[in-house]
C-alpha cells in the first residue's frame, strides 16, 4: 500500500519498508524483567539505578515516529511508549560540564550523543513498540528511541547511561559510521 506522499518525509537516499527489520551484532541478550536494571552515572548530581519497577513507576510518554537506518530502509509510524529522555534527565541532573550521553547496551554495543540530542522532546527509553512488551529482538526489556537521527544511535538492551565531558566513539562511530548521523543530512559515514 503506497502511504500518501512519502516524499516528504523520506530523507535522501532513504527507501520505504513496510516492517521493522532486525539489525545488531548477533548477540541477542535475553534480560527477564526482573534481572533488568539500568544504571546512570558520570557526570551527574544523583547517580541511580533502576530496576522494573522503578522504571514503571515513571510518568510513561507516547510516541509515533519514523524510523531512518543508515542502510537506507526507513520505517514509518512505529509506536513506542516508556519514559522520555527528558523525564530521565530532569532526575538525575547533569553537571554543567556534562556534553555527551553514552548507551550502553547489554550486549557490549555503545553508542553516543551530544546531550541536546539526547535532551530533544522525541527522545524516549521504550519499553512497548506498537502497543505491545518491546520483543528481545527489538531490544527489549527498554531501549533507547531517537527519531532524529539512523537508527544505530538508538541503543537497544539499554542497561547504563552515562555523562561524559568529553564524546567517547562507540561501536560504530569507531568503525566509520558519522558521529552525528542526521539522516536529512545524509551524515551517514565519515
Ligand atoms: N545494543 C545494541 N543496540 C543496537 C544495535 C546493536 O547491535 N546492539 N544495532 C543498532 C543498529 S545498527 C540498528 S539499525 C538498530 C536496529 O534496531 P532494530 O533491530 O530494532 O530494527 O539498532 C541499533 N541499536
Ligand atoms: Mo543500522
Amino acid at each position: 500500500m503506497k502511504k500518501a506522499s512519502p516524499q516528504n518525509r523520506l530523507p535522501p537516499g532513504q527507501f520505504e519498508t513496510e516492517d521493522l527489520p532486525i539489525l545488531d551484532l548477533g548477540r541477542r541478550p535475553y534480560i527477564p524483567f526482573e534481572k533488568w536494571s539500568l544504571s546512570v552515572g558520570g557526570l551527574i548530581t544523583r547517580p541511580l539505578v533502576w530496576n522494573w519497577a522503578d522504571f514503571k513507576a515513571q510518568p510513561q510518554t507516547e510516541l509515533r515516529v519514523d524510523i531512518h537506518c543508515v542502510t537506507t530502509w526507513s520505517s514509518f509510524d512505529n509506536e513506542w511508549s516508556g519514559v522520555s529522555a527528558r523525564h530521565r534527565l530532569s532526575v538525575v541532573e547533569p553537571k554543567p560540564e556534562a556534553h555527551f550521553v553514552i548507551l550502553h547496551g547489554a550486549d557490549g554495543y555503545t553508542t553516543t550523543l551530544p546531550l541536546e540530542r539526547f535532551s530533544a522532546g522525541n527522545v524516549l527509553l521504550a519499553d512497548t513498540w506498537n502497543g505491545e512488551p518491546l520483543p528481545q529482538d527489538h531490544g527489549g526489556p527498554v531501549r533507547l528511541v531517537v527519531p532524529d537521527l539512523y537508527f544505530w544511535k538508538s541503543a537497544k538492551w539499554l542497561t547504563g547511561i552515562t555523562f561524559e565531558e568529553t564524546d567517547k566513539p562507540g561501536t560504530w562511530e569507531t568503525r566509520g559510521y558519522h558521529n552525528e548521523g542526521d539522516p536529512w543530512k545524509e551524515e551517514r559515514f565519515s
